[in-house]
């Protein structure tokens, strides 16, 4: 069983799809999949309530223009099964909050918004995760590296709830950076950094709906060093990380990347990572203009997705419930 899942809190960039989408896509075949669009996380940092609903219609979409078939995979949006929400609950009763303080990127977070303007939701973010995962019991988690210190405190969560209330909950692995890398793509303009939906400005970030021209002028803009040519051995983070997207996206295994970029000009890497970036994202921004173009079949299909997840969610919810030992609700005709 594999959950995974994405805030509509941005533009989805190359980052979510060479971290996620991607080794989902591949995957999916595999197991019993489960991919939720996570909207209530959203709601953990600044957001236009007249956007986040479309904005959620739209990473649908995408992950599906993106190759996750609705009738292999489940589909879902997170706040259309309440039981999230309810799990969360039960589990931020056993998880300490010196476990959740100490979490990076609420530190990341909460240093850039300032403390006076971070939601007590922001702290609690990766509880409703650890909720998401449990509730389907899952054993994988695909997710990109940024998200191993969450999967860490699922598992320690449902640890320690499995020693109060016996064994309940399946601890999930994760799965991070399988079949040719991209599990950190970095910030094009601060390789230091991840890239990443809410940093401010836009140079940083390759968006999947990113026109050619766009990505092209992004790309050629990426900070490097103060090299001219290509050296695999010693690149820096900038030079590095257009090597590592190159290699995500072709597929090319190291000798090939040698063969093609050692001692070039970095001008040249830049136009090959600008042309095989457009050449992935071409033809799923067309297939996403296709699947927006039918709201209401797209609405259909997440409306099926939210039916299958609930009755897994519902089951194995009242388990959890009676293990904490709440009074089961009376049935009701
Ligand atoms: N730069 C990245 N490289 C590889 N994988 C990445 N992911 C995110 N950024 C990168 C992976 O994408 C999935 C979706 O993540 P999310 O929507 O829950 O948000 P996030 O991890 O917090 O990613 P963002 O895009 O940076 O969003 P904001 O800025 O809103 O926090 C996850 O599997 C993640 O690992």
């Amino acid at each position: 069983m594999v959950f995974s899942g994405m805030q509509p809190s941005g533009d989805l960039h190359l980052g979510n799809l060479l971290g996620a989408l991607r080794p989902w896509v591949l995957d999916q075949d595999r197991y019993r999949n489960y991919f939720c669009v996570v909207d209530l996380h959203a709601l953990s940092g600044p957001h236009d309530p007249r956007e986040l609903a479309e904005k959620t219609r739209q990473v649908a979409a995408l992950y599906i223009a993106a190759g996750i078939d609705p009738g292999v995979s489940t589909l879902l949006v997170q706040s259309h099964v309440p039981q999230h929400t309810e799990l969360a609950w039960l589990l931020s009763c056993v998880t300490p909050v010196g476990w959740l303080e100490r979490m990076t990127q609420f530190k990341d977070k909460s240093r850039r918004r300032g403390a006076e303007r971070i939601s007590s939701g922001l702290l609690t973010y990766p509880v409703l995760m650890a909720a998401d995962i449990l509730l389907y019991r899952a054993n994988f988690v695909p997710v990109g590296e940024d998200q191993r210190q969450h999967l860490e405190l699922t598992r320690s969560v449902a640890r320690r709830f499995n020693r109060l209330y016996g064994e309940v909950l399946v601890l999930p692995r994760p799965r991070i950076g399988r079949r040719g890398g991209g599990a950190r793509v970095m910030a094009l303009d601060d390789p230091e950094s991840k890239m990443s939906k809410s940093a401010q400005g836009e140079a940083g970030r390759i968006g999947l709906l990113d026109p050619p021209e766009r990505v092209r002028a992004k790309v050629m803009r990426a900070k490097t060093d103060s090299g001219r040519a290509v050296d695999l051995e010693s690149a820096g983070a900038g030079v590095a990380n257009l090597l590592d997207i190159y290699r995500a996206l072709t597929g090319c295994s190291r000798e090939q990347l040698a063969r093609q970029f050692q001692g070039q000009g970095y001008g040249h890497l830049k136009a090959a990572v600008a042309e095989v970036t457009v050449a992935t994202l071409l033809p799923l921004q067309a297939r996403y203009r296709e699947l927006l173009g039918d709201r209401g079949e797209l609405d259909r299909v997440l409306a099926e997705g939210d039916r299958r997840a609930q009755q897994v969610a519902a089951a194995n919810l009242s388990e959890i419930r009676a293990a904490v030992g709440l009074l089961r609700p009376p049935a009701t005709s």
